[in-house]
């Protein structure tokens, strides 16, 4: 019996993966990833429970969006604003990058993925920046999926900075034209693709300061379901989702 309801489980879970397959798979996927505080809530836990579970939930992901042929996924893993959270939550928060990478890291190198991040790297703890440059050093050969963490990253900061540089760009004669092109190449985000699919769990319906410029054609996924208890099955109806909707970027 155990075995048969084993067998089946396979058995659906391949079909997901064909229905998907017939349809685009996003190239870029960004994912606000809310709820894990109310998850530990729910469970009388202490709020950095839930972050340990929605770590986990991001290995998970990684893996399947690495498996599904996804050429990006953003996450949203620390925002400018989280440094008004208490001191103790924002150093555990802190500690995270070097655990996720130091139990993942020779998956992530063996499975061909690239870790990245975007923010601001002034402001976190030298242990956070030594663990997380570590990866984008062992990673950087690699060309399959690209696993991009939002990191102290802010959009109102990041396009104020990117105006600042085209500013001074444009003073030395090195700029002459500013068009969106030129405008795009000097955001952190530089050198991907605009996400096509964003994701945010936990209900809320908002962007937080979240990609403001790169998410202006991306269709959006919002589901209830908090981010720790986020599951395959999830990622696979956002994906279908945005398989259904015909985006037109404007146009009719
Ligand atoms: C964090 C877990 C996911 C839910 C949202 C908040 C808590 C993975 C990382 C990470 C970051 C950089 C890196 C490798 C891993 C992470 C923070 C919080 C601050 F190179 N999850 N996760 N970083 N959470």
């Amino acid at each position: 019996m155990l075995k048969k309801m084993k067998k089946w489980k396979e058995k659906s879970k391949t079909v997901h993966d064909d229905d998907l397959l017939q349809g685009q798979i996003p190239e870029h996927i960004a994912i606000i990833m809310d709820g894990n505080g109310r998850w530990a809530k729910k469970r009388s836990l202490p709020r950095s429970a839930g972050h340990h579970e929605g770590m986990k939930v991001v290995k998970n992901v990684t893996k399947l969006a690495n498996k599904l042929g996804v050429r990006v996924l953003t996450v949203y893993a620390f925002s400018t604003e989280n440094w008004k959270r208490p001191k103790d939550e924002v150093s555990y928060l802190m500690k995270l990058p070097e655990e996720f990478l130091g139990t993942f890291l020779p998956e992530l190198i063996q499975e061909n993925v690239q870790v990245r991040i975007m923010g601001n790297r002034d402001g976190l703890p030298d242990h956070t920046v030594r663990a997380v440059e570590r990866a984008i050093v062992e990673t950087s050969q690699n060309d399959g999926l690209i696993l991009n963490f939002a990191l102290n990253y802010g959009s109102r900061a990041e396009i104020i900075q990117a105006i600042q540089e085209v500013v001074k760009d444009v003073k030395s004669n090195k700029v002459d034209e500013i068009d969106e092109e030129l405008f795009s190449s000097y955001l952190m985000s530089a050198s991907l693709p605009e996400p096509d699919l964003l994701i945010r769990t936990s209900g809320e319906m908002r962007l937080s300061n979240f990609m403001l410029w790169q998410l202006a054609y991306t269709e959006f996924w919002f589901t209830d379901i908090l981010w720790p208890d986020f599951k395959d099955e999830h990622f696979y109806e956002a994906i279908r989702v945005y398989q259904k909707r015909g985006r037109r970027f404007g146009g009719i």
